[in-house]
């Protein structure tokens, strides 16, 4: 229902993105047709099936690839403006560089024009965790090789596609692979080793600079940035102990890549802890220029929950491998607001503090939020006698984390858009279909059908209205 900015409290302002995000590997399925090449997702699901949630791999995502238009047009009916999907490396190259699939080149080509024709603005992003396997053997992002052939796959899309697509993105949250790769064991291929961590995470730095200076060169209009997954990092008090766990995480998990990304340089506090455990990377003469050269035109932040730290309370096993958490303990705080079914805590207020930092310490770049939902295991309880999830509950953590969006706009906060996760519920990488995060549901029990919930046709509301 339209109704006027006067009814409204809380307005957007005109052109406001409106959408959501969404990555090839947990989308598209297929994984086997057409001649895409296998990822490391792919590659796991075969080998190591127990680590997925009730065995089910990338495979059985929602078939995006062969439903596509069917999908493009609920995007439509749940008022998308814009979408951000990612092209499957492996797909445009099944080897990960050399030959392309020109079966892969038809299937994104058909995308955007049908996105196009439909007034919805394509979200191009280029590395959503899926590295080809073939590259993986290499060493994947560790490897100096891997970088180069990034660049000349990222150049292959520019070329191909960069005619219709005015907004892409380098890497999805490069600090993912990195750590629940090489520390955490939640990524193929699941080493330990915090060297080779920092490796990964300067390779990825690197390879999207690289990535940004190609893109400019060829003289398109566009704009290319990077999707980070920025997460507060708040102390457990004002203890000066405290305020330096705090500041530590910070430097890991943020600035590591925020600052490279936007300012072109890493944080020096960042270098000399690294440097006191002997974990810088090796880099070649030139890298640290390009990436000051190269900076993002615009960032996407995903919001899901804060960091809570607090200082070590006992001192870290020397002889264990090295871990982020040497510097600080996890707080878990109490009374804090939890969403049970994904363990993560939820606290609206920290997208807004993310938009201030923005704002005040990183020359209020433009941005948007690129990802921000809730995932909710068992949704079929709220079914209602129509078959529509009723996710009130869904539609209350929007408008909540909306509600501070707004408030850092009206104090001058570059934001530009507000995109989901996701359109439709989709496969996730360790919990497969447990956690739904959708704005439609799928029916895997009748061949992945498709309903607009509740909050689908809410969004379509706001983004009619742009404001609620
Ligand atoms: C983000 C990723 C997405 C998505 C989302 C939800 O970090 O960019 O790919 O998966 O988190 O997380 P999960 O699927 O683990 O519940």
């Amino acid at each position: 229902m339209k109704v006027t900015a006067s009814e409204l409290k809380y307005v957007f302002p005109k052109g406001f993105w409106w959408g959501s995000a969404s990555s090839a590997t947990q989308m598209e399925g297929s994984a086997q047709a057409d001649g895409k090449g296998p990822n490391i997702w792919d590659y796991w699901h075969e080998t190591e099936t127990n680590r997925f949630f009730n065995g089910i791999g990338p495979d059985q995502a929602p078939q995006f690839y062969s439903r596509y238009k069917e999908d493009i047009k609920l995007l439509k009916d749940t008022g998308h403006n814009s979408f951000r999907f990612s092209i499957s490396w492996s797909r445009l190259f099944p080897e990960g560089r050399g030959e392309i699939n020109e079966k892969a080149v038809h299937f994104y080509n058909e995308v955007i024009n049908t996105l196009l024709a439909k007034r919805i603005e394509p979200f191009v992003n280029l590395y959503h965790f899926d590295m080809p396997l073939s590259l993986q053997h290499e060493g994947g992002w560790e490897s100096r090789s891997v970088v180069e052939a990034y660049v000349d796959y990222a150049t292959a899309c520019f070329t191909l596609f960069g005619d219709r697509v005015q907004k892409w993105f380098t890497h999805n949250e490069p600090i993912v692979p990195a750590e629940c790769g090489y520390l955490y064991g939640h990524h193929y291929p699941a080493v330990v080793d915090f060297k080779k961590a920092v490796q990964v995470a300067f390779h990825s730095v690197l390879a999207s600079a690289k990535a940004i200076e190609r893109y400019h060169s060829l003289n398109f209009t566009g704009q290319i940035g990077i999707i980070l997954n920025v997460t507060p990092s708040y102390p457990r008090s004002q203890h000066p102990a405290d305020l330096e766990a705090a500041e530590k995480a910070d430097l890991l998990f943020n600035r590591s890549f925020l600052d490279p990304s936007v300012k072109g340089t890493f944080p020096a506090k960042l270098v000399s802890m690294l440097r006191e455990e002997n974990f810088l990377p090796s880099y070649e003469p030139d890298d640290l220029m390009i990436i000051r050269e190269n900076t993002v035109d615009i960032l996407g932040i995903n919001y899901y929950q804060p960091r809570r730290v607090k200082a070590k309370e006992h001192l870290p096993n020397r002889n264990a491998p090295f871990m982020p958490e040497f510097y600080f303990d996890y707080y878990d705080m109490p009374g804090k607001k939890m969403n049970p079914y994904r363990g993560w805590e939820i606290y609206e207020k920290g997208i807004y503090d993310i938009l201030k930092n923005l704002q005040e310490n990183y020359g209020n770049i433009e941005c948007f939020i690129s990802e921000n939902g809730i995932g909710v295991e068992n949704e079929e309880r709220f079914k209602n006698s129509e078959g529509i999830i009723e996710d009130d509950y869904r539609i209350s953590f929007y408008k909540e984390h909306l509600k501070w969006v707004h408030q850092a706009i009206q104090e001058g906060a570059n934001v530009k858009g507000y995109h989901v996760w996701t359109f439709m519920d989709n496969w996730s990488w360790l919990n497969a279909y447990k956690n739904r995060y959708g704005l439609v549901s799928i029916d895997l029990e009748q061949n992945y059908k498709r309903t607009i919930k509740k909050s689908g046709y809410w969004f379509k509301e706001l983004a009619t209205n742009n404001g609620f």
